[in-house]
């Protein structure tokens, strides 16, 4: 759970840092399966890759299956398909978080890797996560929140997330999409802070603080794994007898038992 402090941060300013929730050992068998998994030396079904293309504008190659080795993947999707990670995710302070947030039942609409390769990265403009903008049925804070962990150190220079504080009051901005306008841009992103954090801290942040991040000026990686939790109840609006999204926590919820009889199957 948020303490009183960080749960007055995180209401206040729309985010709030976290130190690392395992210990190094734990963290670091977490970068050695993201190389495993960027290598082809582990591979499960259901996971979605993107190469970054870098560069200033927000424009995005093309995705699918595992491409072949490599450090630039720029997005992989699909980490719930694997047991150290599915563990991490269902560590026990993420479950006292969304507990305290959104109750017992708990989904995750993506489980994401994020990377800005060295001297490579491409720059993600301002936007909100969840809401209408992506088809969902949430409407508020309460039931959306995306968890930032950093794989490697982020720095500015190598395009750590930007975050406007307090821009979470502002509400959903982007009703279509995910990206703001620049209107809005213009009248809302004056301040911001960059979240520049060690390997393993953790960055929990409202579905509707505006965030961004640039490219990557260094030779050292940027990785980050976000996780989106979501209230059990948030279903896609297209489709709203779905059953969505993989259960994280409560009742009916993904085990690494599992994940992990499918990785030796
Ligand atoms: O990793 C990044 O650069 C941005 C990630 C992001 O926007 C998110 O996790 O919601």
């Amino acid at each position: 759970m948020l303490t009183p402090d960080q749960l007055d941060h995180f209401q206040e300013n729309g985010y709030v840092i976290l130190d690392p929730v395992v210990s190094p050992t734990e963290f670091e068998a977490l970068r050695q399966r993201c190389d495993d998994i960027t290598q082809g030396r582990i591979q499960h079904e259901g996971m979605w890759f993107q190469k970054d293309i870098g560069g200033s504008e927000y424009k995005l190659g093309p995705g699918g299956k595992f491409d072949g080795p490599s450090d630039n993947y720029r997005k992989i999707e699909g980490w719930e398909n694997d047991p150290l990670f599915l563990q991490y995710m269902q560590h026990p302070v993420f479950r006292g978080i969304t507990k305290q947030m959104m109750g017992e039942q708990v989904r995750v609409y993506r489980a994401m890797f994020m990377n800005k390769p060295p001297k490579l990265g491409t720059v993600l403009p301002y936007h909100q996560d969840g809401g209408t903008g992506w088809r969902l049925s949430s409407v508020d804070g309460n039931d959306f929140l995306t968890v930032w962990n950093a794989l490697d150190a982020a720095t500015i220079e190598n395009g750590c997330v930007e975050v406007v504080p307090g821009s979470h009051k502002l509400g959903l901005l982007s009703e279509r999409g995910h990206t703001i306008s620049k209107e809005h841009e213009e009248a809302y992103a004056k301040t911001s802070v960059f979240l520049e954090l060690e390997i393993g801290q953790v960055a929990v942040l409202h579905n509707f603080l505006l965030h961004r991040s640039d490219i990557n000026k260094t030779d050292r990686s940027r990785r980050g794994f976000s996780v989106c939790y979501i209230d059990g109840k948030v279903h896609r609006l297209d489709a709203p007898d779905h059953p969505g999204f993989p259960i994280i926590f409560g009742p009916g919820a993904l085990t690494v038992e599992d994940a992990q009889a499918r990785m030796t199957a």
